[in-house]
């Protein structure tokens, strides 16, 4: 059963209870769809290959649950867990639901919501780390504002930080061994949302307590709803040595968050990225924070969760093609292999190296004329991406 594409643990691939649970509300819309006990996406998830499991503390258990009924969903849970051999790689809160955080969680204007924002995150922890959550995603949906005039964004920046600071803390004195990863959106539920991109919180991260401790966690749909390359962020993240976790998912710009799955709308931008993370050997979850389409009924639901993962390992595939492809790496060897004697000129300065340079003679316009032969490169990976080569 099944063929190469079908999705096997060592892939590590992961959904949250919130994607896969997803009811199929919209601002216009109720649910199309009945909410799927956290057990039973445990099991349905481990049969179609997924390898973990990440939830909101509410994914999980009902903000208003008392300590006995916490503790009976939380034991039930890891004794699914534990009989489908799932895993929980990521946890988080969720600070954007309860109209309590209607001006954000850490940025709110109001001490005692951010007090309450605080209380919660670490009951949250505490919970993931009870289920082994070795990563902990922060996305500040709320953390933003409709009316720019109602907070000061310096102000805003500050309070982030310090809620960040003093978990970090927290976790330390915990000795949970957990790390944060920070995740980026521009917009919606909020107008404008504090921290819009990957890059302003790889800015961010730099200014903590404990740097080290905190990275990021990009998702395809926020970068595309802001007409942004996602994998030149990813790079970025990567370089960086920051990226922690990533949501795979897809959308179309200019839209609203679509959550699409994964690779549905743009194969050559899920190509490019699952080319970087293959090539620079991404070894973290690789997460689908997607849900299936409003029309589906649970069937759909299950369609949706393996055509995700389908899709990744077709493009892995595809990765590897275009590796062993000759003519397409002739080409990327001709590239790499120009005027290998300026080498000498780059790098690292010296004030001898300086003083060469700014002797050398360049004919900038021969050097304009010549040709880079991409168009034929790109048309190989279309080729190649479309099945004829
Ligand atoms: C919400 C959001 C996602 C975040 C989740 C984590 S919740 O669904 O749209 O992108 O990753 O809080
Ligand atoms: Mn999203
Ligand atoms: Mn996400």
């Amino acid at each position: 059963m099944g063929d190469a594409y079908t999705p096997k643990k060592s892939d590590r691939f992961s959904f949250g209870l919130w994607t896969v649970g997803n009811v199929g509300r919209d601002p216009f819309g109720d649910p199309v769809r009945r909410p799927i006990p956290p057990t039973r996406i445990v099991k349905r998830l481990s049969e179609l290959g997924a390898w973990g499991i990440n939830f909101h503390d509410n994914d999980l258990v009902p903000i208003n649950a008392s300590l006995t009924q916490r503790n009976k969903i939380v034991r039930d849970f890891r004794k699914a867990l534990k009989d489908y051999d799932m895993v929980v790689p990521m946890a988080t809160t969720n600070t954007f639901s309860h109209p309590v955080f209607k001006d954000g969680g850490f940025t709110s204007n109001d001490p005692k919501v951010r007090a309450y924002g605080l209380q919660k995150i670490m009951r949250a922890i505490d919970l993931g780390a009870e289920v082994g959550a070795k990563i902990y995603v922060f996305w500040g949906g709320r953390e933003g504002a409709e009316s720019n005039i109602s907070k000061d964004p310096v102000e805003a920046v500050k309070r982030f930080r310090d809620g960040l600071n003093y978990l970090c803390r927290y976790v330390r004195d915990q000795k949970y061994g957990m790390k944060f990863a920070l995740e980026a959106k521009p917009n919606e539920p909020r107008a404008d949302i504090y921290f819009p991109t990957t890059g302003h919180y790889l800015g961010l991260i730099e200014t903590l307590d404990y740097p080290k401790m905190v990275g990021v966690n990009p998702e395809v749909a926020h970068e595309h709803m802001a007409g942004l390359n996602f994998h030149h962020g990813v790079a970025q993240a990567m370089d960086a040595g920051k990226l922690f976790h990533i949501d795979l998912n897809d959308q179309r710009v200019g839209r609203y968050d679509q959550d699409f799955r994964f690779a549905s709308e743009d194969y050559k931008s899920a190509f490019h990225l699952v080319k970087l993370l293959e090539d620079r050997k991404y070894r973290g979850p690789k997460h689908f924070d997607a849900h299936a389409y409003r029309t589906e009924d649970e069937n759909g639901v299950w369609d949706f969760a393996s055509g995700c993962m389908r899709s990744y390992n077709i493009l892995r595939e595809k990765v590897k093609r275009f590796q062993q492809d000759e003519e397409i790496q002739s080409i990327l060897a001709d590239i790499a292999a120009q005027n290998p004697e300026f080498e000498k000129h780059l790098g690292k300065y010296s004030k001898k190296k300086a003083q060469t340079l700014k002797r050398v003679k360049f004919d900038i316009d021969a050097m304009g004329k010549v040709g880079l032969a991409y168009e034929r490169l790109d048309q190989l990976l279309t080729d190649l991406l479309l099945g004829v080569r």
